[in-house]
């Protein structure tokens, strides 16, 4: 048992990227340095002893990405000689024969398929939490099912009194900006069709890109083979680094999320990764080369952040120097914590032991969003592709609606830029507040 008093965690994994994230993820938990943690992440059965469930969902379209025996047996026979057996539960892995490119046709046909048999299984794992604390998806939002059945599971979901004040939020993959690894056209619309939805029924959305990862990875921490292996490796390590305060202290999911919205409207979370050899210079918290998100972050506004730290050299870290330098900053909300927990085998990749995770609400993201609108106006102004999403369904207007809703997304973000020039100038102390 754990000797804090934070709720339980249940994870979807959704499509080939969201599911290899999960597999990622679990077989970091699986570690023996989450043990202490066990009815956090796993359910415990009752009639066997020593064996783990956790509380996990994989669903894909795509029955080659999840095979039901190598799912379960991986995660339990890796685990085996700590004599703590995790698995997934058979009922938790949902498949099927055909992958769907695009989100409608994901939300549709494989939608109507399982959306109940999926809730069902929801349902089940919330029944078997004392004190739920919060639900989070991972997910390509580029992907058909990725996108697609994210927004299906959360219009199902939005009215069950049976999740009444639970978070849910989400670690998604955005489609890759940079010129070496420019996204597909149906990754663009799956994206621009999705957001909304997400948007107004995810607490946060956690954003990170494969090419930002791809760089870090390489440049970095130096690795030569760079697999879709190693970079859902730095995500878990992602993931689990920001879950930190909720595992290892009594602070809560929901807590920290809500904190780091402070406006509902502006949910995009960025985050960067850090992992110290020497020092902690407060300086780099917010540079370029850490961000796995922004192209550009130390230009940007942040309005809230939590930085979590976790490893056995940060004694000599002093959260208050990081808190005054955050202060310098005038965030809304600022959250430092240091586990100072070592984690020893679990990061290898990482060449240290100290990882520092900094999740980000910042403005930056409007350049993110910005280079998606225009790439997805050039597309769309020739049509391309759009006759498979009439096919599988796409309503009169749908398009023009899903642009028109992230170019305002856009636009509140430029309004707080703004806001925010005119505050300094004016020489206020809180700029968001006045
Ligand atoms: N980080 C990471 N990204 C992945 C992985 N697999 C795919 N992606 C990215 O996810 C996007 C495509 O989404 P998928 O997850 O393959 O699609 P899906 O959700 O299975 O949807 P379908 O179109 O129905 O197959 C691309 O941008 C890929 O680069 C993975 O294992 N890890
Ligand atoms: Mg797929």
């Amino acid at each position: 048992m754990s000797n804090n008093n934070s709720g339980e965690l249940i994870f979807i994994h959704l499509g080939e990227c969201g599911c290899q994230i999960g597999k990622s993820i679990w077989d970091l938990f699986c570690n023996t340095e989450f043990k202490s943690n066990t009815y956090q992440l796993f359910e415990e059965s009752i009639r066997k002893e020593n064996t783990f469930t956790s509380r996990s969902l994989f669903i894909d379209s795509d029955s080659n990405i999840i095979d039901h025996n190598t799912f379960t047996q991986q995660i339990r026979l890796t685990h085996c000689e700590n004599k703590l057996k995790y698995c997934c539960k058979q009922e938790n892995i949902i498949n099927d024969y055909e992958s769907s490119i695009t989100s409608l046709r994901s939300q549709f046909s494989f939608g109507n398929n399982y959306i109940n048999y999926i809730e069902e299984r929801i349902r089940k794992m919330v029944e078997n939490c004392d004190h739920l604390d919060g639900i989070i998806f991972t997910h390509s939002i580029g992907g058909g099912t990725g996108s697609g059945m994210i927004c299906r599971i959360l219009e199902q979901l939005r009215s069950k009194s049976w999740l009444k004040g639970v978070t849910i939020s989400s670690f998604s993959v955005f489609p890759s900006l940079s010129e070496m690894a420019s996204s597909t056209t149906f990754e663009l619309y799956n994206m621009v069709l999705s957001m909304e939805t997400m948007r107004e029924y995810l607490s946060n959305i956690s954003s990170i890109r494969n090419d930002l990862i791809y760089d870090y990875c390489k440049y970095e921490l130096k690795i030569e083979n760079i697999e879709y292996n190693t970079i859902n490796q730095v995500i878990s390590q992602m993931i689990s680094t920001f879950l930190e305060p909720c595992l290892f202290s009594n602070e809560s999911f929901s807590q920290i999320s809500s904190k780091l919205v402070p406006y509902p409207s502006m949910n995009i979370i960025s985050n960067s990764l850090m992992s110290i050899r020497n020092n902690l210079d407060c300086k780099e918290l917010f540079s370029n080369q850490y961000s796995l998100t922004i192209d550009g972050i130390d230009n940007a506004k942040s309005i809230s952040t939590c930085i979590s730290m976790r490893g056995t050299d940060f004694y000599n870290i002093n959260k208050d120097s990081i808190a005054n330098y955050l202060n310098h900053r005038k965030l809304i909300y600022q959250n430092v914590f240091n586990s100072q927990r070592n984690i020893g085998n679990a990061c290898k990749l990482f060449n240290s032991n100290n990882i520092v995770h900094i999740a980000n609400n910042s403005t930056g993201v409007r350049n993110n969003l910005e280079q998606y609108l225009k790439l997805f106006d050039t597309n769309f102004k020739k049509y391309t592709y759009i006759q498979k999403y009439v096919l599988e369904g796409l309503a009169d207007g749908e398009f023009e609606q899903a642009r028109e809703n992230l170019e305002s997304y856009i636009d509140d973000y430029k309004e707080l830029d703004r806001d925010y020039i005119y505050n300094i100038i004016h020489k206020k102390k809180y700029p968001f507040f006045n």
